[in-house]
């Protein structure tokens, strides 16, 4: 909009077209304010109704809450307003009149259940506090980006419609592509790892992938946002320093470039990006940890993945970020590299918040016959990866590398109840539209 002025650079004796929405409209008499928001902030402007003309009157003070105006006057001084400057309006233009019934109400005074908030999104993310979690979502993806420029990689883009799955076969999407059989890709997996045979070496790719998970909890998502990272001539202990000065490098940037949007959540006194080196438990040591608690009913033994109770118990024991690391290799997928000395021993790791996994990764299978035969043990068809496996005959390096996921990170660095709340517009077992 041409001669738009943004409320947070109006300064007095400027005179200014401030656009956006009506928050809140208080007649008071002979004197009436309508508060006007826009991207940048909020400001007062006063309608003085003997000295102003009628219509003028008429037109601001009967519009309905978050309509779209412009206000058109003169910026003055005045202490008693929120922001200490105030518009005397010489024109208002109603630009789009809002219904007065709203779905939800956007100046938060009434609270709305979280499936009312996705229904309404448009509305939902028009308050502070929500708005914040989207503007920090994006700052850690700036940092993130950065993090991953200091690790001279490459960013990269994948296919999302593919042949074959890889974190396994019950939580795929299948579609029909031209009558053939493909599914929505659960990870980039394969085609990171293709790229680090490539004269690209190391690169990372954000981007969505989906999973048909059966549960319906608050920490899985059926459309979540993956970063990815995999580095030629890395083993499993240098992808795990990549991971670290990534998801620091993502608290930095929050702590450094988010403080409005921390203070708008609350938050602005106890955010700290975790310090040093995340201490590294191996999967004994961690089980260790778990049963000497005696906090679960069955003690686990070698072999079992680590519950979701096994994960918060463990987590209030460490009380920071960690990894766990040589898991066993019979649960680990085929693309996991073991041990050298021991094959019941993976290279894969898992990096954890006290609350919840946020990484796996691993050194990665790159000596063909070993590929093939980790195929076969998990009950695989080398044929279907063919596309794969053939490119480890041509010159693989060793490799490593991990997926962080997006929204977990930012849930849990927010303290987020619900995954949902970190994703625009989240896809779940019910919820397929907007
Ligand atoms: P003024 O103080 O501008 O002469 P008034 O006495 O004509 O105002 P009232 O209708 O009595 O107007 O004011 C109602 C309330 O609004 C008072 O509590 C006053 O302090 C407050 N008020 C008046 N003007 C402003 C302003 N520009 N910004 C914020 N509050 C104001
Ligand atoms: P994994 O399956 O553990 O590993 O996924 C990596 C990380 O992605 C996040 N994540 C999810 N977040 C929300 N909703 C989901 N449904 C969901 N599924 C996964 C988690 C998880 O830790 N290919 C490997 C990575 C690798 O080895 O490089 C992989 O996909 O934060």
């Amino acid at each position: 909009m041409e001669n738009r002025t943004y409320t947070a650079d109006a300064a007095p004796g400027d005179t200014v077209t401030v656009a956006g929405w009506v928050h809140e409209i208080r007649d008071l008499g002979g004197i009436a304010f309508l508060i006007l928001r826009d991207t940048t902030g909020k400001i007062q402007v006063k309608f003085e109704k003997d000295e102003m003309d009628d219509d003028l009157v008429e037109t601001g003070l009967n519009v309905q809450r978050e309509s779209v105006i412009s206000v058109t006057g003169d910026i003055e001084e005045e202490p008693r307003a929120p922001t200490g400057v105030e518009v005397t309006p010489e024109s208002v233009d109603v630009i789009s009149e809002a219904d007065p019934e709203l779905p939800l109400d956007p100046s938060g005074k009434v609270d709305a259940e979280l499936p009312t908030r996705l229904d309404n999104r448009t509305l939902d993310l028009r308050k502070d506090e929500v708005k914040a979690i989207f503007e920090i979502r994006a700052e850690v993806l700036r940092s993130v980006r950065e993090a991953f420029r200091d690790l001279n990689c490459t960013e990269i883009n994948t296919p999302k419609i593919v042949a074959t799955g890889t974190e396994g076969g019950t939580e795929l999407f299948p579609i029909t592509y031209f009558g053939q059989e493909a599914f929505m890709n659960q990870s980039p997996q394969l085609f990171k790892q293709l790229m680090v045979g490539s004269g690209l070496e190391r690169v990372f790719e954000i981007g969505p992938i989906f999973r048909a998970e059966e549960h319906n909890t608050p920490r899985h998502l059926n459309e979540a946002t993956s970063i990815d990272f995999e580095s030629a001539f890395y083993d499993h202990t240098e992808a795990m320093d990549a991971c670290e000065h990534v998801v620091q490098s993502a608290y930095e940037g929050v702590a450094e470039n988010c403080q409005d949007e921390l203070e708008a959540l609350g938050l602005e006194d106890e955010f700290a990006a975790p310090e040093g080196d995340f201490p590294r438990l191996t999967y004994e040591e961690a089980l260790d940890k778990i049963n000497a608690t005696g906090e679960l009913d069955e003690p686990l033994v070698w072999g079992d993945d680590l519950s979701t109770e096994a994960e918060h118990v463990l987590g209030q024991e460490v009380g920071e970020h960690y990894f766990i690391t040589d898991w066993p290799s019979e649960i680990k997928p085929f693309y996991i590299k073991d041990h050298d000395d021991d094959e019941e021993i993976s290279t894969g790791f898992d990096m954890m918040h006290p609350s919840m996994e946020l990484v796996s990764g691993g050194q990665r299978e790159h000596r063909f016959d070993h590929l093939v035969e980790g195929f076969e043990q998990q009950g695989l068809d080398p044929e279907a990866f063919e596309y794969y496996t053939k490119m480890f005959k041509y010159g693989m390096p060793p490799h490593a590398g991990w997926g962080l996921g997006g929204e977990r990170l930012i849930m849990t660095m927010l303290g987020l109840e619900n995954i949902r709340e970190a994703v625009l517009f989240p896809r779940d077992r019910q919820r397929l539209s907007p």
